[in-house]
Order: C-alpha cells, then structure tokens, then sequence
C-alpha cells in the first residue's frame, strides 16, 4: 500500500462533504474536514465515519473553524498540508443569501480568496477544487456549458462568481493546480429540508403516513437539472486527478420544473399535489433563475463522467429514504 494521500475538505458537515469523505476513504485518503462549531452539533451527516460520534475516526480528523477565521485556516493548512483541498463550505442556499449578502460574501467568496491565498504563500503543493454553481449562469438560455456567457442573479451566486474567477486568476498568475467544478443541482436523502426537493419528498413521506399538511412552496415553473449526490463527488475527484488543472460542468442534461417534481412525488404515494401544494410568496426570489440546464460533454470526454442517476429514480431514492426515517 502506497502513502495515504491527504485531503481537505471545508464544508464536510454537508450533503457533498459527507458523500466526497465516504468516497476519499474508500480510496484509502487521510481525510481532515473543517467543522464550523456551533451550539448544536452539526456533525449527523458525518457520525457515521467517526469512530466514536464526535471522535475522530483514525482516518478523520475534524478540526473546528468558521471560514471567516482566515488566520485559522492559514494554520490548519500549515497543520495538514493537505494534498488536496476540496472548498465546499458555503452558506449555499440561493434565498437566505437575499437576507444575508454580507455574511453570503464573506463565506461562499472571500474565504475562497483567503485559502487560494494561503496555498500560494505557504508554497504548498496542495491541489484545490472550488465549488462552483450553475447558479453562475443566471438566465443565460440553456442548455448552459463551460463557454457560456454568466450572469449570477442572487447574492450567493455573484459571491460564487468571484471565487470561481479567484481560483482561475490563482491557476492563471501563479500556477496552483486549482479547477472550478460547475455543478447543476445535484440531491440526496442528505439534502437540506430548505431545498426544494427535499421539502417536497419529505412532506410527502409525511403524507402518505397520513399528516393533514400544506406543502409551501413559491416558484413552481422554474427549471434545474437535477443530479444524483454521490455520483457529483466521483466528478470532483476525477478532476482533481485530472492531468492539468480546468473548469468542468457537470449535470445530467435533463430539465425538469418543480412543478412536475412534485406532481411525480406525490403520484407516487397515490395523491394529487393540486390538493396540497399552496404558494407561498415569501418563498419567491426577487430575482429568480428560470431555466438551468447543463451540458456535461467536456466532462465525460476529458474526464470519463457522466450521471447515472435519472431525476424520476431521484425522486424515489429520496422518498423511499423519507417513508424509511418515519417508520423507525
Ligand atoms: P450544504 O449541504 O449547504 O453544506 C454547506 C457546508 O458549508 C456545511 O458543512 C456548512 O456547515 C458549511 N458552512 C457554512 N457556513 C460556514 C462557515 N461560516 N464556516 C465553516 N463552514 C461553513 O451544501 P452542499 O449541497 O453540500 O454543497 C457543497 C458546496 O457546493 C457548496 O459550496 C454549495 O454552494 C456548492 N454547490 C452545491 C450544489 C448542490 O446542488 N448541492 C450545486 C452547485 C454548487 P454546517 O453543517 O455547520 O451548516
Ligand atoms: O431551489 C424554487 C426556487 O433552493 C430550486 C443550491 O444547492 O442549487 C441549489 O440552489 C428552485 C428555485 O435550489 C421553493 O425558487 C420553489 O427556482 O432547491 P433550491 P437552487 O436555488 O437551485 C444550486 C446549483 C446551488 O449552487 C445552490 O447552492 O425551486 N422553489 N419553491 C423553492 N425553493 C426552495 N428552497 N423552497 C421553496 O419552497
């Protein structure tokens, strides 16, 4: 067995940092994940991997940090001196990011710059991968690829638009082996109630077990691609391997609206949304993205990637997961 490769992983109390730990163990890395601390743990994703809930496995080490500490992620880097660095940690939801554009700021785009930085001075060979978005694209008509032309339209998705400018003009001036993942929206069982998807199935799952609820929701005439978790964050990986540093787009080429999200979750437990779904304004965003729609080509030629995972067995991977989470 060779020497364990290192990894780092900011944001690996969340859905892709979960999915990227379970994959980098199975491929025998030493993984070290950046734990915002909290009052409530925040580490149910990840328990799992520990070896004792809250203690490190031998092969994870968790380290305490918010992303607005630059001086502490400066140390944790000379700390780990990680082979890779995988940047997911983000206060990622496109509409809190409405309410919080300063903090969205700090944390989905300046701590990007602080940790390209930090590699740069520390002249560290660690590889880096942004999380970069869809969201980028705006209203840019689809399908979208790696060329097209972007205009973010929220808070969240202009603060995503400089780290993923930071992480190329750190490739372009000084050479860091940085790639900006593009990634169309891509959901789990792990997903976040405050996503739509993940709203819908488990409202639904309380449903069918016989809840008297509404279903809120606010725009269902928008369109995303929606992708399979666990297969995005073999995509991440693959491009951290691959043999010079790039921007690829992964998605699954599939556009499918909310409003046929739910009508397919809820035909699946035998009902019809109409009779549940009521719209709530205060889930519309001033400024909306329509239609999201990505063409992951150069990805599969380059890097041999393409999704498995269509939307409709989605829809029943994450509802099954939700009826099963009732039933314990
Ligand atoms: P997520 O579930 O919302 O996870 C975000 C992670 O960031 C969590 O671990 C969170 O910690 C951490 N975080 C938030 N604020 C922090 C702070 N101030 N300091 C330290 N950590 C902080 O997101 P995800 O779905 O896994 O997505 C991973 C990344 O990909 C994000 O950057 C997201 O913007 C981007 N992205 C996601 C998608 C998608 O469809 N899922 C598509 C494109 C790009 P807590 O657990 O403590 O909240
Ligand atoms: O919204 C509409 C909403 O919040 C999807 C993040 O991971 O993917 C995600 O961002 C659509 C939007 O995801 C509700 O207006 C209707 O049109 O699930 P979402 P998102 O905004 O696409 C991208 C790629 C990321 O990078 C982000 O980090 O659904 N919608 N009704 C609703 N959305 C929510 N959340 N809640 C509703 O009630």
């Amino acid at each position: 067995m060779g020497v364990k490769k290192r990894a780092l992983i900011t944001g690996i109390t969340g859905q892709d940092g979960s999915y990227l730990s379970e994959f980098l163990l199975k491929k025998n890395y030493e993984v070290h994940g950046v734990v915002r601390p909290s009052s409530t743990l925040n580490t149910s994703r990840i328990d799992h991997l520990l070896k004792y809930p809250r203690k490190s496995h031998e092969n994870v080490q968790l380290h305490f940090c918010d992303l607005s500490d630059h001086s502490r992620l400066l140390a944790l880097l000379i700390e780990t001196r990680p082979d890779e660095i995988y940047n997911l940690a983000a206060q990622s939801h496109v509409g809190i990011s409405f309410d919080q554009p300063i903090l969205t700021g700090e944390i989905t785009g300046i701590a990007t710059a602080a940790l390209l930085d930090s590699v740069f001075r520390l002249k560290l060979d660690s590889k880096f991968y942004q999380a970069s978005t869809s969201e980028l694209f705006g209203n840019t008509p689809p399908p979208q690829n790696e060329d097209s032309i972007l205009e973010p339209r929220s808070p969240y998705a202009i603060a995503k638009l400089y780290s993923y400018f930071m992480t190329r003009n750190y490739r372009e001036a000084y050479g860091l082996f940085a790639a900006n993942g593009i990634l169309f929206n891509h959901e789990s069982p792990r997903r976040s109630e405050r996503f739509v998807t993940r709203k819908i199935t488990s409202t639904a799952a309380r449903i069918a077990k016989g809840s008297i609820e509404k279903l809120y929701l606010g725009n269902l005439s928008a369109i995303r691609d929606w992708g399979y978790a666990p297969e995005y964050v073999e995509g991440m990986w693959k491009m951290m391997q691959h043999d010079r540093p790039d921007d690829f787009i992964l998605a699954t080429g599939v556009g499918t609206t909310v409003r046929e999200f739910c009508e397919r979750t809820f035909s699946l437990i035998g009902k019809n949304y109409e009779d549940f779904v009521v719209i709530d304004e205060n889930q519309l965003r001033p400024t909306e993205v329509e239609n999201l729609l990505g063409n992951f080509r150069k990805a599969e030629k380059s890097l041999g990637w393409k999704p498995d995972t269509d939307v409709n067995s989605l829809i029943e991977i994450m509802l099954k997961s939700d009826i099963a989470a009732l039933n314990h």
